[in-house]
């Protein structure tokens, strides 16, 4: 199968990190004339990466992949099959795809202090603690977001983790999660996990490269 994005975007690497949990032979694909070209706005009209192409199957929005490839191939359960459990794991998903990635961007886009404006940082910044509130009540590093098994949970937090480490620096906050304890431990786990730090360091060096650091 062929995953069309960079591993740097959060949602690409989600789908990345459900393909290498589950051991799917996969190749990671850069749109070849970009993600706006007519043949990728086939596949996403809306221009965006992720892209999973499956055989005959293609598909758009990071959190359909993750749910697809769960589906067809069971071995590695992503989302657990028992209903709380895998309300708990879908919950932290949703809370870090709805009220975390968002703002994090949002916070990325006003890292320019010749262009900032402080009112917009300020309001996404009172979100992003709200919403990491609830997470740290949420999570259970153990080491995993939801307890001892890579669940669909880690494919959105440890790639928006990886956006917030590094975006918060840039308007002045160096120690972004010294208020969540549990968040931090989760972090630091995951750094030490050998699937995700490999995300980690590609997702580095991809940063890196887009923000001509590399
Ligand atoms: N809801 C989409 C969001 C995908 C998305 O926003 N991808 C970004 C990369 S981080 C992108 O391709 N942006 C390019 C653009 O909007 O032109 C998903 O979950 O897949």
């Amino acid at each position: 199968m062929d995953i069309y994005g960079s591993i740097y975007s959060p949602y690409t690497a989600r789908a990345v990190i459900a393909a290498r949990y589950k051991k799917l032979k996969h190749k990671l694909l850069k749109p070849k004339d970009g993600h706006k070209s007519p043949a990728f706005l086939k596949m996403n009209p809306f221009g965006k990466m992720p892209v999973l192409k499956d055989g005959g199957v293609t598909l758009f929005e990071s959190g359909v992949i993750v749910e697809y490839l769960d589906a067809k191939y069971k071995t590695k359960r992503l989302i657990p099959t028992v209903p709380k459990a895998g309300a708990q794991a879908r919950l932290i998903a949703a809370v870090v795809g709805e009220y975390l990635q968002p703002n994090i961007f949002a916070i990325w886009h006003q890292r320019d202090p010749a262009k900032r404006d402080q009112a917009i940082v300020n309001e996404k910044l009172a979100m992003l603690n709200t919403a990491c509130d609830a997470l740290e009540k949420m999570i259970s590093p153990k080491p995993y977001a939801t307890g001892a098994k890579l669940t669909i949970a880690d494919c959105y937090a440890v790639p928006a983790f990886f956006w917030f480490l590094a975006v918060m620096p840039m308007i002045g906050i160096d120690k972004p999660l010294a208020g969540h304890k549990k968040l931090a431990k989760y972090v630091a786990a995951m750094k030490k996990d050998k699937l995700m730090s490999a995300v980690l360091a590609e997702m580095d060096a991809g940063l890196k490269e887009i923000l001509g650091q590399a």
